[in-house]
């Protein structure tokens, strides 16, 4: 098995100021980026932003500024934003910058070689909000006469000169490369969606747009620029410093996963595969969609006024809770909906009661009653057993669900573990046990302890910081954080430092 993982999202458009749901990818690729480090894969981690086509070029001069300067204050702001959410990515790219036009050029050479690239004319529906083409069967007709896509953005006829991909040559292949790898596409659903989009034939893909300047030159006919989708999906090969197949982060492709949501899945699994193998590299290992966020019922937009700005959430509740709620409320694949009374609950009962007050009760405790010492292991009753098995079982189990993303059951199994940690301190009662069997007190303590350990080792990636004081207060050294480090125990007197609260409550409000 490879022991590399190159992960990225979806590079955002630079239309408006970042929201929760660019948040929500970013923090998701996240939780898998540091996932992978702590169980010792060589991640590479790729987030940007995506700054050429119709409509940024619309928006700048909408605003009165230069492209440039329009795109650079704009993609500031979403690298601020994921910095803000504490995403660790190893690079932020830039569809703008020179690295990224040459490999665009370069992989457009690629296409023209294998003799999938024609020049053409382009006549059809284009739907500037969604920069992509559609067929006539595929929109709805407004009692005006107004032509909306399926996405509900407004379609314009477009006729103009323009370089076509041969992607009805490639069909078969696709097929063919979906059927040998059932997991390319995820989840099934989508999967579903993309190979009946295939089976239905496929048509030759506009590939340069010839109306504007906004965008990477077509080699060799200045009157051309890029599709900005073209541009776009590069962008995960720039990065690694295509076309330099010698260079030092090519041994990253192909990309494990790219993670995005559900309304560009026929971009990443069909179209780029498809020109990735035109061009005579690797495919993708691994697309997945997650579902949308509404607010409240309904859906995000700047004209209703319900956009979330994640940095304001944080402000508000803090960063981990933040992430924690996102990652825990909808099943990671499904949409969802964001409502600050369901974030108040989760962060009270499932923060705040359950993971907190494990952590005050143990820790308080071996604060009071042992001096701050850690106690060391004794032999374990059928009880301790129990409860340190279903601990010790954690790493594995999240492997295997971080491995397919279901990170909300990542997090419902930490969670069962955490509540059985609390039944086992209410059943085994250390505090009556101080006076009686002071021995057995510490016994206990010391179970509790190595639980919160495996607990707060395999929460790290989903909440980095709590989670790093939680293992700060249990005397683990940071080199000890690891999943490999969970198999060595701490030693018996290990000194702790005085507890605190790691996670605060919420009072409820009316909306
Ligand atoms: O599509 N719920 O950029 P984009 C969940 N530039 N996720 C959401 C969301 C919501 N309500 N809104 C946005 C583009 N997202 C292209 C991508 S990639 C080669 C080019 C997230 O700014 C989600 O990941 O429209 C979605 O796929 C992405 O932002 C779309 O970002």
């Amino acid at each position: 098995m490879s022991r590399r993982f190159f992960i990225t999202t979806p590079i955002y458009y630079v239309n408006g100021a970042p929201h929760i749901g660019h948040a929500y990818t970013s923090i998701a690729a996240d939780v898998m980026a540091r996932w992978k480090r702590l169980d010792g894969f060589d991640v590479f981690f790729l987030t940007g932003t995506d700054e050429h086509g119709q409509k940024v070029e619309q928006a700048a001069v909408a605003t009165g500024v230069d492209p440039q300067a329009h795109v650079d204050r704009l993609s500031a702001d979403f690298r601020a934003m994921a910095e803000a959410m504490g995403v660790s990515f190893d690079d932020f790219i830039r569809t703008t910058e020179a690295r990224h036009k040459r490999a665009c050029a370069a992989f457009w050479d690629r296409l023209v070689a294998s003799g999938d690239v024609y020049l053409g004319a382009y006549e059809g529906w284009y739907a500037l909000r969604d920069e992509s083409f559609y067929n006539d069967d595929e929109l709805t007709t407004l009692p005006d006469g107004t032509r909306l896509a399926p996405t509900g953005a407004p379609v314009s006829w477009v006729k103009e000169p323009s370089y076509f991909f041969r992607l009805s040559a490639w069909q078969d292949r696709l097929l063919a490369f979906y059927d040998a790898n059932p997991e390319v596409i995820g989840p099934p659903s989508r999967r579903n969606e993309v190979l009946s989009f295939v089976r239905q034939g496929l048509k030759d893909l506009s590939i340069s747009r010839s109306g504007f300047r906004w965008g990477v030159p077509v080699p060799n006919d200045p009157d051309h620029v890029m599709y900005v989708w073209v541009d776009a999906l590069v962008n995960y090969i720039s990065a690694l410093g295509f076309p330099d197949e010698n260079g030092p982060l090519w041994r990253f492709w192909p990309a494990d996963l790219h993670l995005l949501a559900k309304e560009i899945v026929r971009f990443h699994a069909v179209f780029w595969p498809a020109f990735l193998m035109s061009a005579g590299l690797e495919p993708p290992r691994r697309v997945f969609a997650h579902g949308w966020w509404t607010v409240e019922g309904e859906k995000m937009s700047k004209s209703v006024g319900n956009v979330i700005d994640p940095r304001a959430l944080v402000a508000e509740f803090g960063l981990d809770p933040v992430r924690y709620f996102l990652l825990r409320e909808v099943p990671f694949g499904s949409d969802g909906d964001f409502s600050r009374r369901a974030l108040i609950g989760r962060l009270n009962v499932e923060l705040a009661n359950d993971l907190g007050n494990l952590s005050q009760r143990t820790l308080s405790q071996v604060a009071r009653n042992l001096g701050g010492r850690l106690p060391a292991i004794a032999a374990p009753t059928e009880d301790d057993e129990a409860l340190l098995s279903l601990a010790a079982a954690l790493p594995d189990q999240l492997r295997e669900l971080i491995d397919r993303q279901a990170l909300h059951e990542a997090l419902e199994t930490v969670w069962k573990v955490v509540r059985a940690g609390n039944a086992y301190v209410d059943r085994q009662a250390p505090w009556a046990l101080r006076k009686t069997d002071p021995d057995r007190m510490a016994a206990v303590l010391r179970v509790l302890a190595d639980t919160l350990r495996a607990v707060a080792t395999v929460l790290q990636p989903f909440m980095p910081d709590s989670m790093g004081r939680m293992l700060d207060q249990l005397g683990v050294p940071v080199e000890a954080r690891s999943l490999a480090g969970l198999a060595v125990p701490l030693p018996g007197g290990t000194v702790l430092p005085a507890p605190s609260g790691i996670f605060p409550r919420f009072a409820e409000q009316a909306a």
